[in-house]
Formats: structure tokens, C-alpha cells, sequence
């Protein structure tokens, strides 16, 4: 299988978040990407490739102009406004706030364009977010070029960002306008299966009142695990898109026997809807030693899923989401694709 992968990722460094009320290092850091890379190597997974740039009018297809045009402005801004710390978001627009007059300074801004705190910017940042839109878009470009399956080795990742918000590490929803992008150029039908421990919030709201777009996740229960506010099962699809999104919230501390139990369900799903093109939001933060996630995965389960994927006999595109155990997160993730090739 060919990853495509670009180290223009690298710059997006050194951001922190607010856990419990503390400032930490950020759990989304260039060592991710950088033990995936050096897995794929030792087990000869394939060629990596650097993206090729495309133009950002693209990501306008699934996201708001503006958000989209705030994003590259967002580091400028707070540097110019007087900070040196990354810039991270503090106030948002929330019940009984006005969502409908955009604000000036960049501080409110922030707020403005995101969901939670998690989404934030250093000097490198908008290098690294448009590098992994890049990466998203060559790799499916290797898919509709009629390989069987590809991996985009995103960073950041991108299934937590919505319509107009960016959180939980996310700013481009890399998989959706990878989706998108297939259905522009003339895929009937997409599926987007969400494996990542949090639920694809951003890509449900995305998608939630289409019926040409699929989108199934499997996620710790929102009543307890991140993003909290979205991925509950009764969320169906409105409109047309009614029955079109599927989630299967399972309880912290679910092991591999409720999870693929979970999968197999969701896979008859996927397979019932028939789409052209699959693409996997592939995280691998469901592992039982992720350092923010409940789920009790082992690595040696992560081949079985890539199988089980690779049972509905679809063009895949893998786009890189989540996973924080950096020392296994390449064992995790090149598991899933070496067992989708059998
Ligand atoms: N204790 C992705 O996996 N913090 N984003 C949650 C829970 C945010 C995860 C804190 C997690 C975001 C792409
Ligand atoms: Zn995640």
C-alpha cells in the first residue's frame, strides 16, 4: 500500500492543552506521525510519497469560506496582537450567546471558529494543517487512480472539525473533503466509517442531512468520553439524509469483544448502503494503553480490523486520525493496513 506523508507536519509543535485545569504538553505532537512513518519502513509497508499542494478552494467544499480564510490568519493575528504562547481559544459562543456577529480581534475570533480548546496554533501550524489537507487529497487521487487502498498519514488530524469549527486537534476535516472530493468527481455514493476512540463530530455535522455521504462511527459513549455534546445513537440523519449516519456509542473500558461486535454490525451496514469508495477515519487511540482514552484494545487486534475492512471488497482511502500512545501507535496503525492486505 502507498502512504503519502509530508514532513512540513513537523512545524505544528510544541502546542499545549488544558487538561483539568492545567497547562500540558499537547498529546498531538510530531512523534506521532514520526513512529507511523518508521513502522511503515520497518515492515515494508510500500512507497511514501509527498502530497502534491492543491488549492484550498477544495476545503471550502465542506467547510465555510471564512473559517477556511481564518485559519492561515489565526498565528499572524496573536502574534501581531502582543502573545508568545501558541493560541488557544477561551470563550465561545454558546447558548444564549450571539453566534451570528463575527467578531474582530483574533481572541474572539478563536472562539468564533471553535468548539473547545484543543484546536491550537503555533508559528508552524497553518504549514502543517494545509500539508495534511495536501496528504488527504494525493492519497485519494492514488484511489481514484484505481489502487485498491491508500493511506494518507495526516497530521493533524481532522474528524472533530465541523462546518465552521475547529477542536480536539482539528482544523480541516481531512476525510470529509476527501469524501467530498470523491463525489466531485463522480463516486454515486461515499462511506466514511469512523474507527477513532471520539466520535467524528465534526464529519457527522458535515454530512447529517445528506444521503450521498455514509457516515458510520463507532466511539466512547458521549454521556462520559469526549467530544460529549455529539455521537449519540439516536442521531440518525436528518432530511435525506435520515438513516444515512450511524453510531455505535460503547461504554469506557469496552474490549475487543464488544468493539467488533460493534464493527461487524456496522460493516453489514456499510456493506447494505453499497457506496463506491470507503474512506476509514482510521485512530487508533481505542488501545488499552492510549493515554486519554477508555477502550481496551490490544495490538494485536488492529490487523483484525484492517481483515474485516478489507471483507467488503472496497477502494479505500485510510485517513490518520487519533492515537496517543506514541510508542505503539505505528504498530497500532500499520497493524490495521498490513491486515487490510492480508
Ligand atoms: N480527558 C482526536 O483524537 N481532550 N482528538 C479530551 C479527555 C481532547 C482527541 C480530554 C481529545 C481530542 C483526533
Ligand atoms: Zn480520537
Amino acid at each position: 500500500m502507498k502512504t503519502v506523508f509530508s514532513p512540513r507536519h513537523a512545524g505544528h509543535a510544541g502546542q499545549t492543552e488544558l487538561v483539568g485545569g492545567a497547562i500540558v504538553p499537547g498529546f498531538e505532537n510530531p512523534m506521532r506521525a514520526r513512529h507511523i512513518r518508521e513502522r511503515i519502513e520497518a515492515v515494508a509497508l510500500g512507497p511514501v510519497l509527498e502530497p502534491v499542494a492543491h488549492d484550498i478552494a477544495t476545503a471550502k467544499r465542506v467547510h465555510d469560506a471564512d473559517y477556511i480564510d481564518f485559519l492561515p490568519r489565526a498565528w499572524p493575528m496573536w502574534r501581531d496582537a502582543g502573545h508568545e504562547t501558541p493560541a488557544m481559544p477561551f470563550v465561545w459562543p454558546v447558548r444564549g450567546l450571539r453566534a451570528d456577529v463575527p467578531p474582530k480581534t483574533v481572541e474572539a475570533l478563536l472562539g468564533y471558529y471553535s468548539f473547545d480548546g484543543g484546536a491550537t496554533f503555533v508559528e508552524g501550524s497553518w504549514e502543517a494543517i494545509k500539508s495534511s489537507f495536501d496528504t488527504a487529497l494525493t492519497a485519494a487521487g492514488l484511489v481514484e487512480a484505481g489502487e485498491r487502498a491508500a493511506f494518507a498519514l495526516c497530521r493533524p488530524p481532522g474528524h472533530h472539525a465541523g462546518t465552521a469549527t475547529m477542536g480536539g486537534y482539528c482544523y480541516i476535516n481531512n476525510a470529509a473533503v476527501a469524501a467530498q472530493w470523491f463525489r466531485d468527481r463522480g463516486a454515486g455514493r461515499v462511506t466514511i466509517l469512523d474507527i477513532d476512540y471520539h466520535h467524528g463530530n465534526g464529519t457527522q455535522e458535515i454530512f447529517y442531512v445528506r444521503a450521498d455521504v455514509q457516515m458510520v462511527n463507532l466511539h466512547g459513549d458521549p454521556l462520559t468520553e469526549y467530544p460529549h455534546f455529539l455521537g449519540h445513537r439516536d442521531e440518525r440523519g436528518a432530511g435525506p439524509g435520515e438513516g444515512f449516519n450511524l453510531n455505535y456509542p460503547l461504554p469506557a473500558g469496552t474490549g475487543w469483544e464488544g468493539w467488533s461486535a460493534a464493527l461487524d454490525d456496522a460493516l453489514v451496514q456499510v456493506a447494505a448502503y453499497a457506496p463506491d469508495i470507503l474512506v476509514v477515519s482510521l485512530g487508533v487511540d481505542t488501545f488499552e494503553n492510549d493515554p486519554i482514552s477508555a477502550f481496551r484494545l490490544t495490538s494485536g487486534d488492529y490487523p483484525q480490523i484492517g481483515a474485516r475492512i478489507a471483507g467488503l471488497g472496497l477502494p479505500t482511502l485510510f485517513v490518520m486520525e487519533g492515537g496517543y500512545a506514541v510508542a505503539e501507535i505505528g504498530v497500532n496503525a500499520v497493524g490495521v493496513l498490513t491486515g487490510f492486505e492480508g
